[in-house]
């Protein structure tokens, strides 16, 4: 288990910029989780957004292998790039150049690595393909791939060889001094719920829980990987019971992390919507703080968002109120797909409401790079 009380002294303002500091003890993945931990003690939210430097609301870096890696939604509208970079790695375990959102792994790769460089943080997604039908990670029509590439299952031997696929890429996260870098990564999530294969209905707690520990153990035992800090994060519709029961563990936990949206589609229209998700996260955040606070955790929004925003204040006036008095490392909203028009989560510049998204950004709370 990682240590992280020796960071306590940190400043806020040192919390970015120490993520190299060669004070913190430890290895990278210690240093990255003590000044997480550094900046929620100083009351600090960092921002994140995901695949910031990949794309944007209408744009795509066209050259991965040499575009600079400049541009950002989030820098477009208020001058700085988001803290936390979002990037996603789904079927990068079967071989291919690019992944599921049809973004080049090389491109991910140096975007994680110039997110570093830069003194920002980083967190991996991962939505692989269902290893039993070949289908999406949300082709919940089976109850029996977990099993199945578990010890003893018919997958388990192909499941092997997409860890190893995952880990060579770990493996390639160096920065200029061949150093790996450090990073989040935060597989299984939204297992509270029943849309990925992975989910509450699609295997039993004992092969979730056995799901996340081979993961872990292939990474870490195998590997050697001690740069990674491990994120758990359901879906924020569960109580705490509910957030807990399929658990992993606290030796193998780093982060406490929680997914939830407001709905596009609520009944009662958007008014009700954002009350209604206000109602849920501050629920879920305030025993989130206490579940962090009892198990020594960092805790984080790990995803979150309004769909195409058909909402003049949700940053300030319904994301804000809601997040400011609990200690979250980090909050993360989903990505700016630059081919699908709707689907954005974040700012861009000449969206009618970008004004919002920079006075969050501009609050003394709130941190960016
Ligand atoms: C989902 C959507 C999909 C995307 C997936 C993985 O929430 O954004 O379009 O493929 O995440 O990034």
């Amino acid at each position: 288990m990682r240590k992280i009380s020796v960071c306590f002294a940190l400043s806020a303002m040192t919390v970015l910029m120490s993520l190299s500091c060669a004070k913190i003890p430890g290895n990278a993945g210690d240093k990255l989780l003590c000044c997480l931990k550094a900046s929620a003690d100083a009351g600090k939210i960092m921002y994140g957004h995901q695949d910031d430097l990949c794309y944007g609301h209408a744009w795509c870096v066209e050259d991965p292998a040499n575009d600079p890696l400049e541009r950002s939604d989030v820098k477009e509208v208020c001058g700085k790039y988001p803290a936390v970079l979002g990037l996603e790695l789904g079927e990068i375990e079967l071989g291919g150049e690019k992944s599921l959102d049809a973004v080049p792994f090389e491109l991910i790769r140096r975007s994680a690595l110039k997110q570093v460089e830069r003194g920002g943080v980083v967190t991996f997604s991962w939505h692989p393909r269902n290893p039993l039908t070949g289908d999406s990670a949300w082709d919940v029509s089976s109850d029996k791939v977990v099993a199945s590439i578990l010890e003893g299952g018919e997958n388990h031997a192909k499941f092997e060889g997409w860890l190893q696929i995952l880990g060579d890429f770990f493996d390639t996260l160096r920065d200029v001094d061949g150093k790996l870098i450090p990073f989040i990564f935060r597989p299984w999530h939204e297992h509270t719920g029943s849309w990925f294969w992975w989910g509450r209905d699609l295997c039993s707690t004992k092969q979730y829980v056995a799901l996340w520990r081979l993961t872990y153990d292939y990474m870490v035992n195998e590997r050697g990987f001690d740069n990674i800090l491990w994120c758990y994060s359901p879906d924020m519709t569960v109580d705490a019971g509910g957030y807990m029961e399929r658990y992993p563990g606290d030796d193998i936990i780093d982060i406490l992390g929680l997914d939830g949206y407001t709905y596009t589609d609520f009944e009662g229209g958007m008014e009700a919507s954002c009350k209604h998700f206000q109602g849920l996260m501050a629920k879920t955040l305030k025993y989130l703080t206490k579940l962090g606070r009892k198990r020594g955790k960092v805790i984080a929004l790990t995803e979150t968002g309004l769909e195409g925003f058909d909402y003049p204040t949700w940053w300030t006036e319904v994301l804000y109120p809601v997040i400011k008095d609990y200690p979250i490392a980090y909050v993360l909203t989903w990505r700016n797909a630059w081919d699908k028009p709707g689907h954005f989560f974040g700012p861009w510049k000449g969206f009618k409401y970008e004004n919002d998204f920079k006075k969050f950004a501009e609050l003394e709370q709130i941190v960016l790079l």
